[in-house]
């Protein structure tokens, strides 16, 4: 079955796409072409031409870690409660250390003080276009090859959270995804598209998970102050439109990336490391009390934790364990460099090698399929498990997501 793949991972050249066995490329076919018939015969010339599709099986991807840069905050920006952007750090929090013994409620508030953002609005990418606009001349230029402007020298442009999704995509059992990819001036532009599950799911979601969604929120709200030295205001309003980000810009191997990722707050000392060094990432969890409960939190929570907070760098996650009625009862501090230990002698468990080689894969497999440079057309490429990714061409289509604002002022700065 191993028809079209060198047994031998690491001696493939890095740029290699990994090709998929027989079954799961018969797969695809039906997936993508809607038919049983009329498949296409492979032949050695198929090995020559694009990759039409990228396999997510993880055992494909346990070679050497790739080169992961040490991510660099280039800027940051905040959204307030009404989702207007600043090009500042003014939503920053800062984390406040709760009681040895703490007995959080997380259930207060939900019904009397919770604004919750508007999920049906499809932001997209436009806050972080919003931010590349503003902050042009700070980042790397290359001159254009085709014409007189000055191209961004970067590679993908994309939010942090696309980026934990291909991560954990090769351990992923329930949820697929979709993410549209648009090539403009070089650099190819990653931006999500909810599924159809998605959107049932979010459509139909019971009072007890959306109650269970503001949890997190209250959570923030018990260990974070506005300001350095002030107290956290249990009392005040949740609301989830507001948002710090952070941009950072590091490389994946021979991939230049740009991302932003909310940040819940940072370290009160003003002698703590710089960004994103002094970030930390706040999470609650069910509390532990039986081996099956800790084998599934090791292994699909913290890989979820891990990826989130290892591509942006943030050092720490401090999660509150909540009992079943929604009280956190302790706090844990995880270091995101140790998780791996954490998780390896777990029977069968994650490797971070294998999350990052699948993202590493994964954006060749866009360079190459995603080829021609035009901001109205978009490269589909679906997921579901137990399938291999592949992915759909259109042009004009409802799946455009850069936004003429963007394209017009991208294309009016000459070299
Ligand atoms: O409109 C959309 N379809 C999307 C908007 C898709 C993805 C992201 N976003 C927005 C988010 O609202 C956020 O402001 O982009 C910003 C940054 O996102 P990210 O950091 O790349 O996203 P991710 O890593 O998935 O989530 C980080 C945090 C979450 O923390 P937890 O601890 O739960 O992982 O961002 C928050 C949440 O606190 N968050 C959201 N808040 C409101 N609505 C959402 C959302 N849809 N998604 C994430
Ligand atoms: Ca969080």
């Amino acid at each position: 079955m191993d028809r079209y793949r060198s047994r031998d991972h690491k001696s493939k050249p890095r740029e290699d796409i990994q090709l998929m066995c027989k079954r799961d490329a018969e797969d695809s076919w039906e997936a993508a072409e809607g038919r049983k018939h009329a498949r296409p015969e492979r032949d050695v010339s198929a090995l020559s031409s694009v990759p039409r599709i990228l396999s997510t099986r993880a055992a494909l991807y346990e070679r050497d870690f790739p080169v992961y840069k040490q991510p660099v905050e280039v800027g940051c920006f905040s959204l307030d409660s009404r989702r207007t952007f600043f090009n500042d750090a003014r939503q920053l929090r800062y984390y406040v250390e709760p009681d040895r013994k703490p007995k959080l409620d997380l259930r207060e508030g939900y019904r009397e003080r919770y604004v919750r953002r508007d999920e049906r609005v499809k932001e997209n990418l436009d806050h972080l276009l919003t931010w590349i606009l503003a902050n042009r001349s700070k980042l790397p230029s290359r001159p254009a090859a085709s014409s007189s402007l000055l191209e961004l020298d970067v590679d993908i442009v994309t939010w942090r959270g696309h980026l934990t999704k291909l991560l954990t995509t090769p351990y992923e059992t329930q949820e697929g995804w979709q993410l549209a990819v648009t090539k403009f001036g070089g650099t190819l532009y990653v931006s999500e598209v909810e599924t159809e599950a998605a959107r049932q799911s979010r459509e139909s979601r019971t009072e007890r998970h959306d109650e269970m969604m503001y949890w997190g929120y209250k959570f923030e709200q018990y260990t974070c102050a506005d300001e350095v030295g002030a107290c956290p205001n249990p009392g005040g309003v949740v609301n989830t439109n507001e948002a710090f980000c952070t941009v950072v810009q590091t490389r994946l191997g021979p991939h230049k990336l740009l991302f932003s990722g909310e940040v819940d707050c940072r370290d009160p000392d003003p002698l703590a490391p710089p960004a994103p060094s002094c970030y930390i990432e706040l999470k609650t969890s069910a509390e532990i009390r039986m081996p099956k409960q800790r084998r599934n939190f090791l292994r699909y929570k913290l890989l979820k934790w891990w990826a989130q907070s290892f591509l942006p760098g943030v050092p720490r996650i401090i999660a509150g364990f909540r009992d079943s009625d929604g009280t956190v009862v302790s706090v844990e501090t995880y270091h995101t460099s140790t998780i791996p230990q954490i998780i390896k002698s777990e029977y069968n468990s994650w490797k971070p090698t294998v999350c990052m080689n699948f993202c590493f894969d994964f954006l060749s497999f866009a360079k190459t399929a995603a080829i021609e440079d035009d901001p109205r057309v978009v490269y589909l490429f679906s997921w579901e498990p137990n399938r291999d990714v592949i992915y759909s061409v259109h042009r004009d289509s409802p799946y455009t997501f850069l936004p003429e604002w963007y394209v017009r002022q991208m294309m009016s700065l000459p070299k």
